[in-house]
């Protein structure tokens, strides 16, 4: 039998086992940030010259020139015609569907006047330039592409710069297909922490951007952090994570493979089993035993639901309910018969999957949501990448005669209780006098 966790959320000593299994540490590793510093500075330092060389070096990639880094737009075309029909097919629905979905998000400017003709407002305005990584090898998602670059452009973004990785060369067709249907801008052939670099400060080639979004590994998370302040970034996503609660009447294969499908992304994954029905428990585990033994991943699913892994098997749906609010998922499947009534009850979850069809694989690629979500319980204080994350908003105000009379007396008694004489003075000027 696959090893799993089995937990009951009434024994004693539950809290600290449950919080033991949901600890998890970005890690953060001395000799990972002297590298990614002084790789970061080197870029910053000698632009071109600094990438041409640690490409050459990591990814086995001897350029001659920096405008040899960037891959024109007409090969990305190139990769979309190589692509099977039914693949390019796949990215241009997803697009599509995820395109619909975040056009619901765009936020509009807004203002309202005063009665003395004062008015007030906000003005929403979407980022010039945003850099999107993409890793490569192993974890190179197109879909992640689409999940980055259509909000992006949904918002307005003019420029979207993307950088991925080609060691020795190998581009990914799917990756640049994807990038050509989401009207990727620019792509340059980059990885690690020196694209990060080349995007925070520019080089010869690579223009400097206002935000940085996509996955990486922990040299590209740590090249992130560093470079945060000069550029925004999104945020660093831990381990993928999958929370399902079932009422005992799903198939029980059905709810294994969805542990499965989050559990095969990295052996840090988490994935977790919910239900107040002990003997369906017990189901799932046999299913689990049995399919793990046919999938390719079959090692990283079981280092990760063997370490990370585990049932909770609660007294009732209550109980459920207060369990998921504690653990705070990325994905949240509710296979129940009626997830609608459930809604209410749950604060916190990234994407919240409802009704026994609904596998949370289906929002990886296509439903239209975003899949790029809060992990590690950050979902009880942050949100799903979205438009929002591409706009920003600058506060307006315009002051009539008679508003700016009425404000003044305000604003400059204030001052003169902090002190700030000029503030005073400033605001008494446009006070009328009658
Ligand atoms: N489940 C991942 C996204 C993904 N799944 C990409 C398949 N491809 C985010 O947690
Ligand atoms: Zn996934």
């Amino acid at each position: 039998m696959l090893n799993i966790r089995r937990l009951s959320a009434n024994a004693t000593g539950f809290r600290k086992e449950l919080d033991q299994l949901l600890a998890w540490e970005t890690v953060s590793n001395d000799a990972v940030n002297d590298i990614v510093k002084e790789v970061v500075l080197a870029v910053k330092s000698k632009g071109d010259a600094a990438l041409l060389e640690y490409t050459a070096r990591f990814d086995r990639l001897q350029l001659k020139s920096g405008s040899d880094l960037e891959i024109p737009t007409s090969e990305l075309h190139a990769a979309l015609e190589r692509i099977p029909q039914d693949q390019r097919e796949g990215l241009e629905i997803s697009a599509e569907r995820v395109r619909d979905y975040h056009q619901k998000q765009i936020q509009n400017s807004w203002s309202y006047t005063e009665s003395d003709g004062t008015l007030l407002g906000q003005q929403v305005t979407p980022l010039d330039k945003v850099g999107l990584y993409v890793p490569g090898g192993k974890a190179a998602y197109p879909s992640s592409v689409i999940m980055n670059a259509i909000p992006a452009k949904v918002a307005g973004v003019k420029e979207l710069i993307m950088v991925v990785p080609t060691p020795d060369g190998v581009v990914n067709d799917m990756v640049l297909a994807a990038a050509a249907i989401c009207g990727v801008d620019r792509v340059f052939t980059l990885g690690g922490a020196q694209a990060v670099a080349a995007l925070a400060y520019g080089t010869e080639t690579v223009p400097q951007v206002d935000k940085i979004v996509g996955p990486g590994n922990i040299f590209v998370a740590t090249a992130k952090r560093m470079v945060f302040g000069t550029v925004g970034i999104d945020m660093i996503a831990g381990p993928s994570e999958i929370l399902v609660y079932c009422d005992g009447k799903t198939n029980p294969d059905w709810i294994a493979m969805d542990l499965f499908s989050q559990a095969e992304h990295d052996e840090d994954a988490q994935s977790i089993l919910v239900t107040q029905d002990a003997a369906f428990a017990d189901q799932v585990h046999e299913s689990m035993s049995r399919l793990v033994k046919t999938l390719p991943r079959e090692e990283i699913i079981t280092k990760a639901i063997t370490d990370r892994g585990a049932i909770i098997v609660v007294d009732d749906e209550e109980q459920a309910m207060e369990m998921i609010n504690i653990i705070a998922p990325e994905h949240l499947e509710l296979s129940v018969e009626d997830p609608q009534a459930l809604l209410p009850k749950i604060r916190h979850a990234g994407a919240i999957f409802m009704g026994r069809y609904t596998a949370e694989a289906l929002g990886d690629y296509c439903a239209g949501p975003n899949h790029v979500l809060p992990t590690s319980r950050t979902a009880r204080f942050s949100s799903p990448l979205g438009v929002y994350d591409f706009q920003k908003r600058s506060s307006l105000i315009m002051c009539s005669a008679d508003g700016a009379s009425e404000l003044g007396k305000i604003a400059a008694v204030l001052a003169d209780g902090e002190g700030l004489q000029a503030h005073a003075a400033s605001a008494r000027y446009r006070i009328k006098k009658d």
